[in-house]
């Protein structure tokens, strides 16, 4: 019999029921570590928002407690919006977060444990100063929110930005402050654009340019750079650049939405997303929300909406150019009955399965070791835009090197499958090299929004390799090219192709033929999720 919730995840964070949109605060804290998220408690849709709250030791497993904080007084009876925490001295973690006030404008709060020794950290006070910052003079009271973890310089002087729109431009208000309370704007920005509008929930944030460790968000190196990200128009986007905190001045490298270098955490359903320093394993984390890609009624009538992604281990590439990102190696734990293989030649035009595993709650890695280049197809040079390539040579489009790639959540007949290839042109006198990730097909179901999604790897392919891994969950396909530099979440529904009905293939729609040097794959044990606690009522 087909599950009642065949697109419940079965290793993705997501609340028991009801709305979860973007993550909050994210903090390892006396061994634990803690997520918040945006969560209506009272329905599957956006609304009556509260910090969801849960716990876990592993990031995989999880402990679901009883919201952190809800909507109560006038700063903040219409929400308790996007923020984030920061470790203030002795380590007493503190959040800040926005509030909508009784007309709707957007404060904000600060909010303190009410008991720091409590490793759960179960109970928040909410300051009593609270407002910290409103919409005051050329600030749009429908345009300020989302403050970051706050840094500290060597002047003991505390730093936060929060995200907003002035005069059309999207920008990062520089706020500093000597007690985390009174809080002064600095006479310009940390940065802005014309290019982007409002900057949701942004993240800045050190990455070390001689280390694979993450730095902490106060740290003071010499040796690092800095990320500025800031969600809009649907994605994640960053630029990289130097920070200096005396003069406040953040030199970027590139602009955002700079074209052939238009940098994103992910190119496929990825939002609001937040970093922070895990000081357990000395690396910084990256956690996204993945929304639904079917309808408002689909998902009162599933009773949920909104997942997190995996968290990503987020570190700055050899080329300094651009972040990599990969999934925290704890998922590794769930992985059971492998199956693999090496040197196998995939002609041109073929398929094959790859039995043996869960396709519908799996995890596959596949090298290929690609033939001499002299044949890739050309790409006119002025096809600058990856999605666009990828929307109009989608996996049934022939090409010669590629596409070639997984067909995952596919149905034993193929109706249904969502296409994850590579795709290789020749470009003046260069290669391109495309990654997709096709959802034209992905369900014979009607009212899924199923559009594909494309991005570019940068990598010179005469070095004859490329790999892939995707994370696959019912309903969620997570893709990294083999290094990490090219990201791609999607969600897909498909009718047939649900639990054992769903099926794994490696296929090659090229004429040339590619090698598969190595494929693994594992099924996924569920994650443990523990329901909530309940708060003991005083007797
Ligand atoms: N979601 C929050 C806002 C944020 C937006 C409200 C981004 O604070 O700007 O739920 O998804």
């Amino acid at each position: 019999l087909p599950r009642e919730q065949p697109y419940r995840t079965a290793y993705h964070f997501q609340p028991p029921k009801n709305w979860m949109n973007d993550p909050n605060g994210p903090m390892f804290y006396k061994g634990v570590y803690h997520l918040f998220y945006q969560y209506n408690p009272y329905a599957a849709v956006w609304g009556n928002i509260s910090w969801g709250h849960s716990i876990s030791y592993d990031l995989v497993n999880w402990v679901h407690l009883e919201p952190a904080i809800n909507p109560s007084e006038p700063f903040d009876i219409n929400g308790c919006w996007s923020g984030s925490t920061t470790f203030l001295s002795g380590e007493k973690p503190a959040i800040l977060y926005t509030g909508a006030d009784p007309k709707k404008r957007q404060v904000q709060n600060l909010a303190v444990p009410k008991n720091a020794t409590d490793p759960l950290l179960i109970e928040w006070v909410k300051s009593p100063h609270n407002p910290l910052l409103t919409p005051i003079d050329d600030i749009d009271p429908d345009n300020f929110r989302d403050p970051t973890t706050a840094w500290q310089g060597p002047d003991k002087v505390w730093r936060v930005i929060i995200g907003s729109k002035i005069k059309g431009r999207g920008m990062a208000i520089l706020y500093q402050s000597k007690d985390f309370v009174n809080w002064t704007r600095s006479n310009k920005p940390l940065h802005s654009s014309t290019k982007t509008g409002m900057w949701e929930c942004p993240d800045f944030y050190p990455v070390s340019v001689n280390s694979k460790n993450g730095v902490e968000t106060s740290a003071q190196d010499i040796f690092t750079k800095h990320v500025l990200k800031a969600s809009f128009k649907d994605c994640d986007h960053y630029i990289l650049g130097n920070y200096t905190l005396k003069t406040e001045n953040f030199l970027a490298d590139t602009d955002f939405m700079d074209t052939g270098f238009d940098l994103r955490y992910d190119y496929g359903k990825f939002y609001a997303s937040k970093t922070f320093y895990d000081s357990a394993k000395k690396r910084r984390i990256l956690w996204g929300w993945v929304t639904e890609s079917d309808s408002e009624s689909d998902d009162i009538r599933k009773g949920w909406s909104g997942i997190q992604s995996i968290p990503r281990s987020i570190v700055l590439s050899r080329t300094g150019q651009q972040l990599v990102q990969w999934p925290i190696k704890e998922i590794e734990e769930l992985r059971t009955n492998k199956v693999s293989f090496d040197s196998k030649e995939l002609k041109g035009g073929s398929i094959f399965e790859v039995s043996g595993i869960t396709a519908s709650q799996a995890d596959v890695e596949v090298s290929f070791d690609l033939p001499n280049l002299n044949e890739a197809e050309s790409v006119d040079p002025s096809w600058v835009d990856p999605q666009l390539l990828c929307s109009q040579k989608e996996a049934s489009v022939k090409g010669t090197l590629g596409p070639f790639g997984l067909l995952v959540l596919a149905s034993k007949d193929l109706s249904e499958q969502t296409a994850v290839f590579f795709r290789i042109f020749k470009r003046n006198d260069n290669y391109a090299v495309l990654m997709c990730s096709d959802q034209s097909r992905s369900s014979l179901g009607d009212g899924l929004h199923k559009t594909t999604y494309g991005a570019f790897v940068s990598m010179d392919p005469s070095d004859r390799k490329i790999s892939l891994r995707s994370l696959i969950d019912h309903s969620v396909v997570e893709s990294f090219d083999g290094e990490g530099r090219t990201c791609i979440t999607a969600r897909v529904y498909p009718k047939l192709a649900i639990d054992k009905e769903a099926y794994l293939y490696v296929f090659n729609n090229g004429t040339l033929s590619v090698r598969i040097s190595k494929l693994s794959a594992w099924s996924m044990k569920r994650a443990q999720i523990f329901p909530i606690k309940k708060r003991r009522k005083p007797q």
